[in-house]
This record gives structure tokens, C-alpha cells and sequence, in this order.
């Protein structure tokens, strides 16, 4: 089975643990991985804001090592693309205007990925608004989609679509206060019929519950489990997700 038919369940909803190469060691990123894997989550995003690209590969081969957990690359830049992954995220942050997000990262990234045989999952990124400015507003030097502006987001998200993306990311925003609107999610997930992946911000079983219930596919949190670590929070994270 493919790591895209893994991750987009035929019934249900998957959660997926972010890790952040540049916030823990090797033997850090094998623990999370095997207490990940141990509570039942369904794949790891590996990706940061780290160009250090020898540190990446290392925590990337130490997971693989020691898990079977599905690891898949959430590339903050073409730098990120390593050979011991599973899969990685071939995506365009559509919501923004800046071709380097838009296109010219994920061509320095082909060749790698073409040598490495990795499978792509191809994604339209939209980000949206929160409380505070993200990092990868910061970085990627984009205007978010407005919290209240659904049809912008399903806009975007038919466009992803009509390409002939795997899936859409509704992404809020790694550490911020608040995550995409319930009613946004319903809203693109009415519109449209490719999978929805929600994260940023999410802080609670709970949270993460309303946005299945609206209608994600996958929910993806980084922040929560980095700040407590702890493998009960994990349990009911699954869960609340299935
Ligand atoms: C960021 O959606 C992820 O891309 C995770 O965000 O760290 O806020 O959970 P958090």
C-alpha cells in the first residue's frame, strides 16, 4: 500500500505528528517516532524551517531506524528533501503570490526527489490567517486567506483540485493562538472532493475532533505534543481523530 493510500483513509480520519528536525536530536526524534507509533498515529510530517540539511537527514534515518512509522517530508525549502523518507509533500503554497513557494523550490527539489525514487503526494498549501503572524508568513512573505473569507479558501482549494492535487492543507500556522475556523473546514470540505488535511494551532483533543467532524482527513499537530511529550495526550489525540 502506498504512504497516500495509508495516510487518506477510505473511512475515518488519520493524525499525523509534526516533527521538527532543528528542535531535537537524533535520539529524541526515535523516541517520539516509537511513542508515535506505539499510541497509533499515522504518519509523521518531518519539516521545519532549518536549511541544516545534514542535521534533517540524520533525525529522518534515526526515526526510520528504530519505527515503521510512515515518514513523510513536509518540506520547508528544496534543502529538506532526503533519501531515507517514505514519501514527501510536493506542494505549492497557493494561497500566497510568491513564485519561490509557488513553484521555484519544488523545481530545485525534482531532481533530488527523482534520484531518491521518493513517492510525491502533491498538495495545495493554503495558509490562513490567526491571531498573530506565522512563521511561514514570515518566511514565505505571503497574505494569508482571511478567517472569515470561506469562499476564498474554497476558491484556492478547487484550484488545487481542478490541477489535479492529492490533497488540500488548510494550515493555520505552526505555534499560533488560533487554528482554521470550524466553518472554513466545513465549508471547503463541502466544495470540495479531494482530501483535507487541517493543522496549526490545534491544542486539544477536542479541537481536533470539531475539525473531523467538519469534515478533515487528516489533523496534523506539532506544538502540543513538543510542550507536554506526554503519551496519554497522544492517545486521545488519536482517538478523538478516529
Ligand atoms: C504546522 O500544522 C502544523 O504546519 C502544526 O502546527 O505546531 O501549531 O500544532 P502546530
Amino acid at each position: 500500500m502506498s504512504v497516500k493510500e495509508r495516510l487518506f483513509r477510505k473511512s475515518g480520519a488519520s493524525y499525523v505528528v509534526l516533527i521538527d528536525p532543528e528542535k531535537l536530536d537524533q535520539a529524541t526524534g526515535a523516541e517520539t517516532a516509537s511513542r508515535c507509533s506505539a499510541a497509533g498515529v499515522d504518519a509523521l510530517f518531518v519539516g521545519g524551517s532549518t536549511s541544516d540539511e545534514a542535521q534533517f537527514e540524520r533525525v529522518v534515518t534515526a526515526i526510520k531506524s528504530t519505527s515503521s512509522i510512515p515518514v513523510i517530508i513536509f518540506p520547508g525549502n528544496a534543502h529538506q528533501i532526503v533519501r531515507s523518507a517514505d514519501a514527501v509533500l510536493f506542494m505549492s503554497l497557493l494561497s500566497g503570490r510568491n513564485p519561490r513557494f509557488l513553484i521555484e523550490e519544488q523545481l530545485k527539489g525534482v531532481p533530488r526527489i527523482r534520484e531518491y525514487g521518493l513517492e510525491t503526494i502533491s498538495m495545495g498549501y493554503l495558509l490562513v490567517a490567526s491571531d498573530k503572524p506565522s512563521a511561514v508568513e514570515r518566511v514565505s512573505q505571503t497574505t494569508p486567506i482571511g478567517r472569515d473569507d470561506n469562499d476564498c479558501a474554497l476558491t484556492h482549494a478547487l484550484a488545487a483540485q481542478y490541477f489535479g492535487m492529492d490533497a488540500v492543507y488548510l494550515e493555520g500556522g505552526s505555534g499560533v493562538g488560533l487554528p482554521v475556523p470550524v466553518e472554513m473546514v466545513r465549508h471547503v470540505r463541502q466544495g470540495i472532493s479531494i482530501p483535507l488535511i487541517v493543522g496549526g494551532g490545534i491544542k486539544s483533543p477536542d479541537d481536533a475532533a470539531e475539525r473531523v467532524a467538519a469534515g478533515a482527513n487528516v489533523i496534523v499537530t506539532g506544538n502540543v505534543l513538543e510542550a507536554t511529550g506526554s503519551a496519554r495526550l497522544l492517545r486521545e489525540f488519536v482517538q478523538a481523530v478516529r
